[in-house]
């Protein structure tokens, strides 16, 4: 009796205990926008439209000037932000097709897998584009897996792919939530039938048109990447997509409001087709990709909301990032070309989305975690690619020496720490593993294009592609715009750099 006693008084000890070493470990919430520029957000500048709660973010936390995302691409960006390793480094972690497998395969070790293993729920809602099911890609009408789930993820609520690829229907776990199996669901690459309505055949019906590509299945008057049919009860509205990844992150947070959790919040604004729900259409001088703008700056607000309503945003990081640079016409006529006006959408910086001048992934970074980080602007250079280990380092958890090859605890520096220095370096990719590279050291900015074009333009007017050496040397101290290749003057630093690049790809790590 005494001993059972003794026994349960131990147990209740250790739970105390346990209790309270989860109570130091913070909720971690990263804020994944798509395709949002440094100049997209008025804390970073935008004077043409207003982002209220995006703003107050920053005025709660650290802004930083010079946060990246690592490519200006988004699979590419996600697989490294989720493994902390180069997405150059994998074959296969380009701009992922409509049936692509899952591109990460079980057993590697993500952000995600780290912080399950560490107590934490966690939880990825929204766009994905990394892939789902085996190596014969999405069994859509089965179980959709390998997918979130085998790399660390509790629970998943997906946008498959992105909006412009077919199919338009949610992923819920390893299941189509509302698949009527008696209307199966295919997807492929080749037109179903010669009377199923393309954007080609019924442009006339659409009620956006289409500039290039993404003129195969019309779903909701727009057409996409891709052909698919079926599935029509699981089918949900462009529009509704922001309201979906909103309400599924509170019941998120809600469900997990007492134990540590994670929530990769993964939006799909500012992505094309840019359709944002009807009572944002309008909002903005811009047209629908300032209104979805503004549509991202709601999500923000409600997740900050409802940190506040539940007590945690003492207990809570938040990281907001985007996954690259701006693009105005990607596909689809929605008058943002049109609209632009004085909006810059990249700030001060050249290139954007697909390129690896400044504007493709320097992107709005900001971090706040209420009581821990003190408000201010940091001009330190921070990475998408580092939050696995930094995030690791803040809940107290050990890296596995094999994984996160290139992910670097800047946790200090995101906390905005006095004195605290972020990265002293970091390569840029624009897509794939072939291409293109940039390499920043301190001021100094290297280009190495293997790639005869690249696109340099600056995003106001059209991206094209022009002809560019396969070296180039800027020095962004002077010259932020990258408009003057300084290779010739500086034969020393452009030599130093090459051999860096050249061997961060060689040595298949940087993480030491
Ligand atoms: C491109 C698409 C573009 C966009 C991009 C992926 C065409 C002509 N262009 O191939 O619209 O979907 O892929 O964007 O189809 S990302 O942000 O998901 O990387
Ligand atoms: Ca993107």
């Amino acid at each position: 009796m005494k001993s059972l006693a003794l026994l349960s008084c131990l147990s209740a000890l250790l739970f105390i205990a346990a209790n309270d070493a989860v109570a130091d470990k913070p909720n971690v919430i990263i804020i994944m926008a798509d395709d949002l520029g440094y100049g997209d957000v008025s804390c970073y500048g935008a004077t043409e439209l207003k982002t209220p709660h995006i703003d107050k973010l920053a005025a709660e936390g650290q802004r930083f000037t010079s946060g990246y995302c690592s490519a200006s691409t988004c699979t590419p960006t996600r697989y490294s932000m989720l493994t902390g390793t180069y997405a150059f480094r994998q074959k296969g972690t380009g701009i992922a097709p409509p049936n692509s497998p899952a591109i990460i395969q079980p057993g590697t070790e993500t952000i995600a897998s780290i912080l399950q293993r560490g107590g934490y729920a966690t939880a990825v809602i929204g766009k994905w584009h990394l892939g789902l099911g085996g190596a014969s890609g999405p069994d859509w009408n089965g179980d959709l897996k390998p997918g979130p789930l085998e790399i660390g993820f509790d629970t998943c609520f997906l946008l498959p792919t992105t909006n412009d690829r077919v199919p338009q229907v949610y992923v819920h776990d390893h299941r189509v939530p509302n698949l009527d199996p008696k209307d199966p669901l295919w997807v492929g690459t080749k037109k179903p039938s010669d009377d199923h309505p393309t954007g080609n055949t019924h442009r006339d019906t659409l009620k956006m048109d289409w500039s290039h590509g993404h003129n195969s299945t019309i779903h909701n008057g727009i057409s996409r990447i891709g052909f698919y049919t079926g599935g029509h009860a699981a089918r949900f509205r462009d529009e509704d997509l922001a309201d979906k990844w909103v309400e599924k992150s509170i019941e998120f947070i809600e469900k997990n409001k007492d134990n540590p959790f994670f929530l990769f919040f993964s939006s799909h604004d500012i992505h094309v087709p840019r359709i944002p729900h009807e009572r944002f259409q309008g909002k903005t001088s811009l047209g629908f990709r300032g209104d979805a703008i503004v549509e991202l700056d709601w999500c923000v607000g409600e997740l900050m909301k409802t940190l506040d309503r539940l007590n945690l945003a003492e207990n809570t990081l938040v990281v907001f990032c985007s996954d690259n640079g701006p693009v105005l016409d990607d596909g689809y006529k929605d008058d943002a070309v049109e609209k632009v006006g004085k909006h810059r959408a990249a700030g001060p910086y050249s290139g954007g989305k697909y390129s690896v001048y400044e504007g493709g992934t320097r992107t709005p970074f900001i971090t706040r975690w209420k009581g821990h980080i003190k408000p201010g602007v940091s001009d330190e250079l921070v990475c998408t690619i580092d939050l696995a280990a930094s995030v690791a380092k803040l809940a107290g958890l050990k890296l596995p020496e094999s994984a996160c090859l290139d992910s670097f605890d800047v946790s200090a520096a995101l906390l905005g720490d006095k004195g605290a220095t972020g990265r002293d370096h970091l390569v840029q990719q624009d897509n794939g593993t072939k291409g293109t590279f940039g390499l920043r050291v301190g001021d100094w900015k290297l280009h190495r294009h293997d790639k005869k074009s690249a696109r340099n333009v600056v995003v106001e007017t059209k991206l094209a592609n022009t002809k560019v050496p396969q070296y180039q040397l800027f020095n962004l101290a002077k010259d932020e715009a990258e408009k003057t290749n300084v290779i010739e003057s500086n034969p020393d630093v452009a030599k130093r750099l090459k051999a860096q690049l050249s061997k961060i790809i060689d040595d298949g790590r940087t993480r030491p």
